[in-house]
């Protein structure tokens, strides 16, 4: 029995011997965090289990609406009325991203992480970690096949679209021939990959547009295009869903020459969320972590306190990705 299959084992006794269970992920949550928490609540239902799944941001954004327990997510405050005998935290390396639900976990004895990033830190003594997985929904997959459960069209959504979200549709460098496999089965089971694909990617709001165009209409570029920026200020940023703008991050890295693309966006008055995109040469996660974030090796992000002039903490991030560049 190989390692992997050893940790499936030792999930699903995990969830068989627990009732009532808190679901989390992290921060700033995507469409692998809202796919993968989502699929795992309606499994643990059909194997009549108890979950509630708690995000710590609030409210539930928009473009998410469609799937399946979207309804049903609650925040950290409602979530503290509850007690909970276990929790299963997905698609997080560290506490720290898991923000305010953090509180919330209980003792680690207690918690089972399902992730794909690299580990970082120790708050789960059950892991189902798997950095060569494309997306966390993959590994939901793969658990759910070694599970009791068969899958039907809302759960085989539910994965999917986290997916093709952690993929960019089967485009990024962590998608693999798994992720056709699993792509052409949950397609079988009823998934319409279109209708996805138009509600995570192409169902912006008019404004929503029109600020991509002006964070396209205002990219900055450094050493000799190799670093390319996008910089919302706050008063722009407020008017777009967040979620819509994530799109940013990837047209940053889509010049022609561009080895790493950065999407800067003022959330609030005092903080940024900075996404970084590298096209191979650079370490964007190692990047990522000197400002307090991580991610993967090629997509990465963070979120940090806005001292001084925007532009210090970008020519500060411009010259640690240059170090990589000249190395
Ligand atoms: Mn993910």
């Amino acid at each position: 029995m190989d390692r992997y299959e050893k940790q499936y084992t030792d999930a699903l006794r995990f969830i068989d011997e627990r009732d009532n269970f808190l679901i989390t992920t992290h921060i700033n949550a995507d469409g692998d965090a809202y796919g993968s928490t989502l699929a795992t609540a309606y499994w643990l239902q059909a194997l009549g289990k108890r979950s509630t799944v708690v995000f710590h941001d609030s409210p539930r954004e928009e473009k998410y609406r469609f799937l399946r327990g979207w309804g049903d997510i609650i925040d950290c405050q409602q979530g503290a009325a509850s007690q909970f005998d276990a929790a299963i935290v997905l698609d997080v390396p560290n506490r720290k991203r898991i923000g305010d639900a953090a509180d919330l976990l209980p003792p680690a004895a207690h918690c089972l992480k399902i992730d794909h990033h690299p580990e970082e830190e120790h708050f789960a003594d059950f892991r189902l970690v798997d950095t060569g997985a494309s997306s966390t929904c993959q590994l939901i997959y793969e658990i759910v096949c070694r599970s009791t459960v068969a899958f039907d069209t809302e759960l085989a959504t539910l994965i999917f679209s986290g997916l093709i979200y952690d993929t960019g549709r089967f485009s990024f460098s962590n998608t693999r021939s798994r992720d056709f496999e699993i792509a052409a089965q949950l397609t079988a089971y009823g998934v319409r990959p279109n209708e996805v694909a138009t509600r995570l990617f192409f169902s912006n709001s008019y404004q929503t547009m029109k600020i991509i165009g002006y964070g396209l209409a205002n990219m900055e570029s450094f050493l000799d295009g190799r670093i390319n920026v996008i910089y919302l200020p706050h008063e722009i940023v407020a008017q777009a869903g967040q979620a819509d703008l994530d799109e940013l991050a990837n047209y940053s890295s889509a010049v022609r020459g561009g080895e790493v693309g950065l999407f800067m966006r003022e959330i609030d008055g005092e903080h940024l969320k900075i996404s970084f995109r590298s096209r191979g040469r650079v370490d964007v996660n190692r990047v990522a972590r000197q400002f307090g974030g991580g991610g993967h090796v090629h997509a990465a992000g963070c979120r940090c306190r806005l001292q001084g002039k925007p532009d210090d903490i970008k020519m500060r991030i411009v010259a640690e990705i240059a170090k990589q560049l000249d190395t």
